[in-house]
């Protein structure tokens, strides 16, 4: 490969790989279960639990496609070691969304909730990065089915698992709770510069009780 070490020679600016990770080229589909079939007529996107004015929030599809648009530049780390380095995803930023529908003073975590009940929980403050955003375009173009359109999150920091794909919704909460993967053996907090893969390297504080 020698990829790396050419383009140090070049002198160009090197996007890092966490530990443990390798360059992948291309794009592969990594997820459990089917891709859903995506219904605009049903679709609807939520905000609910600790929000500010004790309100769920919705949105039609319409509704969200037309909140502000913003792009940011991120990496996506699987667990199961290939990277991503560098993709520029558009949509709305979690910023924005905590703009406009604003959660209590008490939220100290989210859940982000996708189809088929697929959740994925976040401490606020890795929700509030400014580079956490719900994107439905990567690289300007629409994301297609199996990459998670019409929306997905990404948190750029943290490995992929914790951006779930066809989401649907956010929940905000008072107390930390384990999504679909933290439930299933991989860490709570999931940042992959120092290799929180799985849930046994948890130390006391980084999640809720086993
Ligand atoms: N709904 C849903 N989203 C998901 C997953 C999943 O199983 N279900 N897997 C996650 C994992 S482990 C990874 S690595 C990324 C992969 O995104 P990609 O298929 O677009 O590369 O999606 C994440 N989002
Ligand atoms: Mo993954």
């Amino acid at each position: 490969m020698g990829q790396p070490a050419d383009r140090a020679s070049r002198g160009a600016v090197e996007p890092e790989l966490p530990p443990g990770q390798r360059l992948q080229r291309g794009w592969p589909v990594t997820h459990y279960g089917p891709v859903p079939k995506f219904r605009p007529e049903r679709w609807e996107f939520r905000v609910f639990g600790a929000t500010a004015d004790g309100d769920k929030h919705c949105w039609s599809h319409e509704e969200f496609s037309a909140l502000p648009y913003a792009t940011v530049v991120g990496d996506l780390h699987c667990v199961t070691k290939f990277s991503m380095l560098g993709a520029e995803w558009g949509g709305v930023t979690a910023r924005t969304l905590l703009e406009i529908a604003p959660p209590a003073p008490e939220a100290t975590h989210v859940m982000v909730w996708a189809e088929y009940g697929f959740s994925s929980n976040l401490r606020m403050a890795d929700f509030m990065d400014e580079r956490t955003i719900f994107a439905t375009h990567k690289g300007g173009e629409l994301l297609t089915a199996e990459h998670g359109f019409p929306l997905r999150l990404v948190v750029p920091h943290l490995y992929a698992w914790k951006g779930p794909k066809w989401v649907r919704g956010v929940e905000y909460m008072t107390a930390d709770r384990r999504g679909f993967w933290e439930e299933r053996g991989y860490h709570n907090v999931g940042d992959p510069w120092t290799e929180q893969r799985y849930s046994y390297q948890e130390e006391p504080g980084d999640g809720p009780e086993l």
